[in-house]
């Protein structure tokens, strides 16, 4: 059963479509928008897409909270705007994967509006709902945006449960009735012709029968009572047999709580995904929380990619998404332009000459950076803005703003910055978030012009990755584990070997080119030395 597995073979881009192209003028990006872009993404390399939410929302959650799994978002267009981008991505040989939400959907959702009539309802167990106790919450649960896992509804006298914002109903998975319909509503997509979906936070689609009270005071954080529990992997085989099998379609699933010893219960031979997002690179600079930040530290990022690499057939490749911060302001550098393009490139090597499939978030591209945040109004983000609500209950305002500058997700939502003209180029109206200031130097229109632009180097990198046999299916072994500055690799396959050297410090380092052959991609490597945030690639000898 050797089915075409497209999606190891192609560099996704991702789209958060509310920011990439407005086409009309309402400050809001939009699939005709996307549409104009095509020729650009062809341009760059890319062999797939992965959408963020279109569907129609009431946007608590900008998208991820889905009040019809079939209707197009407003904002975004229409269906026959769908189609044309579908049609314009295929004729390109682009392929396309939805973003699927369904460990929730919104409280707006037609399923939602019968399941709080009454208890009778014949939606009723489409969600989770539970009697208080002595007038308070079933259980201590916390959620990832409010302070409680569960709100009120005086109709039926019932708590419900949300793990994300009381906007975002969980669903209800030991329901086999909601099961048919979003198998059904999956089947649809595909038969559309969509290629893939990314699942959002998947793997807690699942809870503890029990529902069981975490340890401790106050609202806990219990992902021992929903992430990866045993009935995950029932339902996503039975999603895969009723949605996948025969069709050569893929999902890659957003595993929260994944590690390296239970990864292969879901991408293993049962393989009830085909990819899986890890974070633990994302989460190596928070200290407890995401928000109290510490600085990028080497030895933990090569731990962290050779136990990943070795634990599993094939990764994702991937430095950001649109819940995380910009790569560069992250874990390069923006003190200078200097070292904000030769960091970024670096960071391009570094990451996405690895065995698995890239994952690049748009902007990325450029080097776009963080945003200077300073005022709540600029802030659109449920998360960040519930942050700052509770800390300034518990005086803490200063801290949370230093964490959102450093990792609210609006970072990574201002507008994609196209050229020099107004507002980037993204709309010709008011854009519904600020654009990042920064915009007339950095953008796609420049650094086109510009062969020594990050935009440059992407391209290149992707073309040689798609050109290589070696890049594409070779091994991976670390170099060097316990060099203090460079992160070095090497990829082979039929034995041929291709190695990757990358300084990750603020330092010259002695480098022989002693041993290497043909030099495939290079900055900042001279005779002997290799400059801060230079690279290497070059084939052995
Ligand atoms: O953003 C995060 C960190 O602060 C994550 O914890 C994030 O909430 C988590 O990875 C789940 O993300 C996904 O589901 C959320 C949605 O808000 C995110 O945008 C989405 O990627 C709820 O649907
Ligand atoms: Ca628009």
């Amino acid at each position: 059963n050797q089915v075409n597995q497209w999606w190891k073979e192609r560099v996704f881009y991702q789209i958060y479509p509310r920011s990439f192209q407005d086409s009309n003028g309402d400050g809001i990006g939009d699939l005709r928008g996307i549409i104009r872009r095509l020729d650009y993404l062809k341009w760059l390399g890319i062999g797939a897409v992965w959408l963020c939410p279109i569907y129609d929302s009431p946007n608590a959650d900008m998208g991820y909270d889905i009040r019809d799994y079939e209707k197009i978002m407003e904002e975004f267009g229409t269906m026959e705007d769908f189609d044309a981008l579908l049609e314009g991505l295929h004729r390109r040989d682009i392929k396309l994967i939805m973003d699927l939400v369904v460990n929730h959907s919104s409280d707006e959702h037609k399923w939602f509006i019968e399941s709080r009539k009454d208890k009778t309802n014949p939606y009723r167990d489409y969600y989770i709902w539970r009697d208080g106790k002595d007038g308070r919450e079933p259980n201590n649960w916390a959620s990832f945006f409010a302070p409680s896992a569960w709100s009120y509804d005086e109709q039926t006298d019932q708590w419900y449960l949300h793990l994300f914002s009381e906007k975002q109903p969980d669903l209800n998975w030991e329901n086999e009735n909601m099961r048919r319909d979003v198998f059904h509503m999956m089947n649809r997509w595909f038969d559309k012709g969509v290629d893939g979906f990314r699942m959002d936070v998947i793997s807690i689609i699942a809870k503890h029968p029990a529902l069981p009270d975490g340890p401790g005071d106050g609202y806990v954080f219990t992902p021992e009572y929903f992430a990866f529990q045993p009935k995950l992997h029932e339902y996503l085989r039975e999603m895969r047999q009723a949605c996948l099998d025969g069709r050569e379609c893929m999902c890659v699933g957003e595993t929260s709580f994944v590690n390296t010893r239970n990864a292969n219960s879901v991408v293993g031979d049962a393989r009830e995904l085909d990819l899986l997002f890890q974070f633990d690179i994302m989460d190596m600079d928070g200290a407890g929380s995401k928000w109290d930040a510490i600085p990028f530290d080497l030895m933990k990022f090569k731990e962290i990619i050779s136990a990943w690499q070795q634990a599993i057939d094939w990764n994702t490749l991937f430095w950001g998404n649109h819940d995380q911060p910009r790569i560069v302001s992250r874990f390069g550098s923006t003190e200078s332009e200097e070292l904000r393009v030769h960091s970024a490139k670096m960071l391009a090597v570094a990451m996405y000459l690895l065995r698995g499939t890239p994952f690049l978030y748009q902007g990325e591209e450029i080097g776009m950076t963080n945003m200077p945040f300073e005022r709540v109004e600029q802030l659109r983000d449920i998360e960040s803005l519930s942050l700052l609500k509770e800390a300034e209950k518990a005086g803490r305002t200063a801290w949370a703003w230093n964490g959102i500058r450093k990792k609210g997700r609006d970072n990574a939502r201002t507008p994609m910055q196209w050229d020099g003209t107004a507002n980037a180029g993204f709309t010709a109206g008011v854009p519904w978030i600020e654009v990042n200031p920064n915009y007339p130097g950095i953008n796609v229109e420049g650094a086109m012009e510009d062969e020594g632009s990050i935009l440059h180097l992407y391209r290149k990198l992707i073309a040689l990755r798609n050109a290589s046999e070696i890049l594409k299916w070779g091994d991976f072994q670390l170099l060097l584990p316990e060099h203090p500055q460079l992160f070095a690799y090497q990829r082979t396959y039929e034995g041929k070997t291709i190695s990757i050297w990358c300084n990750f410090g603020t330092e010259d380092v002695a480098l022989s080119k002693e041993g290497l052959g043909e030099i495939l991609l290079s900055e900042g490597a001279s005779q002997n030395v290799l400059s801060p945030y230079g690279f290497i690639v070059a084939t052995d000898l």
